[in-house]
């Protein structure tokens, strides 16, 4: 079975967000989610809207989406990586490149971001004030 990660926030669900997951899964046959916890957002600079356990809900009702664990710090991916068995890292490229170090232990894909759409343009066009990309 190949096993594929990915991370991030993925506040306000959006189709940007279910376009990723669908195109990381079409590189496996099983992916994880490491969702960034409340806490590890602040060190990111971030406030989301939902909590981690509604975003944690709204992955887990995505077909593409197997198994969702939390993202509680920067450098957990290659613990991540050993602990899961992962066959390939996915990320937007608005990481390329960021992420390299992880290829000795895995597969390193950056997938081209879903263009117009962001956690922070929805949240601006709703007049939410407080930016943050996703
Ligand atoms: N994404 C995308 N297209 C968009 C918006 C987001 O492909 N229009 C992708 C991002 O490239 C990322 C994933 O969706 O791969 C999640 O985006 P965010 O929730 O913004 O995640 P981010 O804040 O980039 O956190 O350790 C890595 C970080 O946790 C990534």
């Amino acid at each position: 079975m190949k096993k594929v990660i990915t991370y991030g926030t993925f506040d306000l669900l959006h189709y940007g967000h279910i376009n990723i997951l669908k195109r990381a899964k079409q590189h496996g046959d099983f992916l994880i989610v490491a969702l960034s916890t409340d806490e590890f957002n602040s060190l990111k600079g971030k406030a989301s809207y939902f909590s981690y356990e509604e975003r944690k809900q709204l992955l887990e009702a995505i077909k593409y989406v197997d198994h969702v664990i939390p993202e509680e710090t920067w450098d957990q991916k290659i613990r991540d990586v050993r602990k899961y068995g992962i066959d390939c890292f996915v990320m937007g490229n608005d990481w390329e490149g960021k992420f390299d170090f992880l290829k000795p232990y895995t597969e390193v894909v950056y997938l081209p971001r879903t263009p117009e759409i962001s956690t922070s343009k929805i949240k601006n066009d709703l007049g939410l004030g407080f930016g943050s990309a996703g």
